[in-house]
């Protein structure tokens, strides 16, 4: 039976983010699915300059473009919608084959609020902005304002009847990302009187509950961080109503994506928007936006222990791993294992469509293009082997150019970086030159394994506790079809298997059949 094959009686279910057995997934068609995602540049969700990002999209190998709509261009005039990205959008994403998640730039962009249309822009006695401590009114608008929460609302809720209207039941689009980058820049709360009223109360009941601490305001209940808090808070219950509004109408599966508090990154207003989902404020958010269903992480950080630590905050009973940003870098499409052994349900680059010609794109290009293709050719097995624990992974750094991958059932996976192509693994392995090997290893449902991998090789033993020995029946590369049959291309063998299955620089599959005798 294929992978792909798709019940075809049934109407297809909406995109939806699921959580079922301490697994999260993202349902495509009611069958698990990763998300790999090209966003492109900020300003360049204009149809006609859209048309000329198209190359560049492609070459990434995404499965999904990630694309603004912005909100100063959805509604010109208050209550007066111009559907026309939109449209240009999805026509265009279809005509290419991908899927499309919508990032909404409502009130805020990094951290500021750029997006809002002119007629808010200019009218800030309407539209009020939050104060910073000295009373300066800050480029973003105040969270305690019902008159901005009522705006951004109504115009998100616009965008997703249109959506429904034109995507209902087609599903180009997967996901909505509701704001970018969320959080204040100047102050780290706001300081408008209402707001300094409400800092000086109690800490809603449900929050305090929730976080497991006595009743209190809010400098008893998060001491320092009290103000932080706060903004994180009042920010993630004004998103929530916003987001709760739009999947009244469609509900697609929502995330909010987070400048981080990371690198050397301290001050909340500061180095980092306040009151966005940093790992500072992960509960408070949890508690506050239960109609967003994963919080994302833009995380440029190509160092893997930094990446790595991240991930760590973010994959939790109560979130995926989900990388909303990375950078467009050389350096980091081999992450994605990383992100892979925790269970990532997406994936996604920023920036894929600068210069054409600059050397540092073209790296970046090939590299992503590299691994993108490769997880997408396997994209359903995989995604389903995530969502059951049936997936290892591997990967080289400096210093460690071996790794031991535990199969259970007697069987263990060797693993080398840098051996040559054939003959004997050298007791001590160099390592591949830039140390990004690594290798992934699926669990399929017949019992055999898939196996690939890059500048790694990989030698499967088993122990003969139980009186029996280990051997390789085949080993067959090949590929998965469009219908999501294994098609073999060759067998490994001879040579290709007796120094261990070895893995260059552009991967192969393969899927092997062991037994014992
Ligand atoms: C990201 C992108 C875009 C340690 C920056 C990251 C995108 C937004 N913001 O290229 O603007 O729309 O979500 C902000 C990280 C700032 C640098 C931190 C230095």
């Amino acid at each position: 039976t294929g992978f792909g094959a798709m019940a075809s009686t049934q109407a297809p279910s909406l995109p939806e983010l699921t959580l079922r057995q301490g697994h999260y997934s993202l349902q495509l068609d009611g069958r698990p699915w990763l998300l790999l995602g090209a966003q492109i540049h900020n300003s360049n969700s204009w149809p006609q300059v859209l048309t000329t990002s198209w190359p560049a999209i492609m070459a990434t190998h995404a499965n999904t473009l990630l694309a603004p709509v912005y909100w100063q261009q959805l509604e010109p005039a208050p209550g007066h919608y111009d559907y026309s990205h939109i449209d240009a959008l999805l026509a265009q994403t279809r005509a290419h084959h991908l899927h499309l998640v919508l990032l909404w730039f409502g009130s805020w962009k990094n951290g500021q609020m750029q997006y809002a249309p002119d007629w808010i822009k200019t009218d800030p006695v309407r539209y009020p902005r939050a104060l910073s401590a000295k009373g300066q009114p800050l480029t973003d608008l105040s969270t305690f304002s019902q008159t901005n929460l009522q705006a951004d609302r109504q115009a998100f809720t616009a965008l997703m009847n249109h959506l429904k209207s034109m995507d209902g039941t087609r599903h180009t689009v997967v996901m909505v990302q509701v704001e970018n980058e969320p959080g204040l820049f100047g102050a780290v709360r706001d300081h408008r009187p209402e707001a300094d009223v409400a800092f000086a109360g109690p800490v809603p009941a449900e929050l305090a509950q929730r976080l497991g601490h006595n009743a209190g305001n809010w400098s008893q209940v998060f001491g320092d961080r009290a103000e932080e808090a706060f903004q994180a808070w009042q920010t993630a219950r004004y998103i929530d109503q916003v987001a709760a509004a739009g999947k009244a109408v469609y509900p697609l599966p929502t995330y909010v994506n987070t400048w981080l508090h990371y690198k050397n990154k301290h001050q909340p207003g500061l180095d980092y928007p306040s009151g966005g989902a940093t790992d500072t404020v992960l509960d408070v958010w949890k508690a506050a936006a239960p109609h967003i269903d994963a919080i994302g992480t833009d995380l440029y950080a190509t160092d893997r222990d930094e990446f790595d630590r991240v991930i760590g905050q973010y994959h939790r009973a109560d979130n995926p791993a989900f990388i909303s940003e990375t950078g467009f870098d050389a350096a980091m499409p081999r992450l994605i294992y990383d992100a892979l052994s925790a269970s990532a349900v997406a994936f996604s680059t920023f920036g894929i469509d600068g210069d054409p010609a600059s050397p540092a794109d073209l790296a970046a290009r090939q590299a992503y293009a590299t691994e993108f293709a490769l997880l997408d050719s396997i994209n359903r097995p995989l995604a389903q082997a995530l969502t059951e624990g049936r997936v290892r992974t591997d990967i080289e750094a400096a210093g460690k150019t071996r790794g031991d991958i535990d199969l259970g059932h007697h069987w263990k996976a060797q693993v080398s970086y840098g051996p040559p192509p054939w003959g004997d693994t050298p007791p001590t392995p160099a390592g591949s030159p830039h140390h990004d090997g690594h290798v992934l290893l699926v669990d399929l449902p017949d019992g055999s394994w898939l196996i690939t991998g890059s500048r790694a090789r990989v030698e499967l033993r088993r122990d003969h506790a139980d009186g029996r020995h280990g051997q390789i029946i085949r080993a067959g590369q090949g590929h998965f079809d469009a219908e999501g049959h294994w098609v073999m291309e060759r067998l490994w063998n001879g040579d290709e298997i007796d120094y261990g299955l070895n893995f260059g620089d552009r991967p192969s599959l393969l899927r092997v059949v062991a037994g014992t005798y």
